[in-house]
């Protein structure tokens, strides 16, 4: 049929412009393809269930982790049942069609999230989710937006960072994954445990030990570019009030204890994810907040 938005039986969300197509999985909002110039942009582990009679995260694509950043912190009892990133990707969203739009020019595609019963179990806080999911001529733009209700009695504290699973091109591996500028920031090294190290390279490359890299960097440009050695493509990734950026493959060591991982799966991508990660963000009753990432090619 000619519905711009195309519903899968597999709880997925689809849309093209001109020869670019976008797949978003209700579960989690997380959008599992991004297809542009003919080639699949993102990577999604062939063990991930992306229906949302399954319980957990979708390994790949672009998860949004919500209200918190890997662990949730261990000092206050607000987080005390939240998993590791939070529920928002683990949630099952709302495809909000009639705020959805679709034209020669773009396609913006509308997913919200609000406390249901299984939330309320883990988190006590009102809050409404919106994430748009915007694909244009030579890119896509996903925006997060997160608000407090007018009438809620507490402030609302969160992290958030959309997790992108950039699929590498054919015939490259992450070694020869380049990552700039991250010239002279501050980050937090997950592997050693190191915190707030100085990064001393121009361009950083994920050729660690054992190839593992996991590294927060703080107040990073909010233009960056994946691209790799002896190759002529790139990525760019405009981020917009996501200070923070993440940088993560687990290499081929790690990668085989990741259960729904199928093998050597972690030599096809890289993550590099925007993010808010420390201080967290307060939002006072009735006020809202929105941040996001452009991808691009050249
Ligand atoms: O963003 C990097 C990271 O926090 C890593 O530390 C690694 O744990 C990864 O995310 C994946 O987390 P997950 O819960 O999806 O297995």
């Amino acid at each position: 049929d000619d519905l711009p938005f195309q519903r899968s039986a597999d709880d997925t969300v689809s849309f093209t412009l001109g020869a670019s197509s976008v797949t978003v999985a209700l579960k989690g909002a997380t959008v599992i393809s991004y297809i542009h110039d003919a080639q699949e942009r993102l990577f999604v582990s062939s063990k991930a269930d992306v229906s949302t009679r399954d319980p957990n995260a979708i390994r790949g694509g672009v998860p949004v982790c919500w209200p918190v950043f890997g662990p949730p912190p261990t000092d206050n009892s607000l987080y005390a049942k939240l998993k590791q990133h939070g529920f928002a990707r683990t949630s099952v969203w709302t495809f909000d069609q009639d705020r959805s739009t679709e034209s020669n020019q773009e396609v913006k595609a509308v997913f919200t999230l609000q406390p249901n019963d299984a939330i309320r179990s883990v988190w006590t806080l009102p809050f409404a989710l919106t994430y748009t999911v915007h694909l244009l001529p030579y890119s896509l733009r996903l925006s997060l937006q997160v608000e407090n209700p007018a009438d809620a009695v507490a402030s609302l504290p969160f992290q958030a960072l959309l997790h992108a699973y950039f699929r590498l091109p054919e015939g490259v591996l992450p070694p020869q994954v380049l990552v700039s500028p991250l010239h002279n920031l501050a980050y937090n090294d997950k592997v050693t445990g190191e915190q707030k190290v100085n990064e001393g390279r121009k361009v950083v490359d994920v050729d660690g030990p054992k190839g593992e890299v996991d590294r927060v960097y703080f107040r990073a440009p909010d233009e960056l570019t994946i691209a790799y050695k002896g190759r002529t493509e790139m990525v760019k990734v405009k981020k917009t009030n996501l200070p923070d950026a993440v940088l993560w493959n687990p290499g081929p060591e790690k990668g085989k204890t990741i259960k729904d991982m199928h093998e050597n799966g972690v030599d096809s991508y890289i993550c590099l994810e925007p993010g808010l990660t420390e201080p967290f963000q307060y939002l006072e009753a009735g006020q809202s907040w929105e941040g996001g990432m452009e991808i691009s090619f050249a």
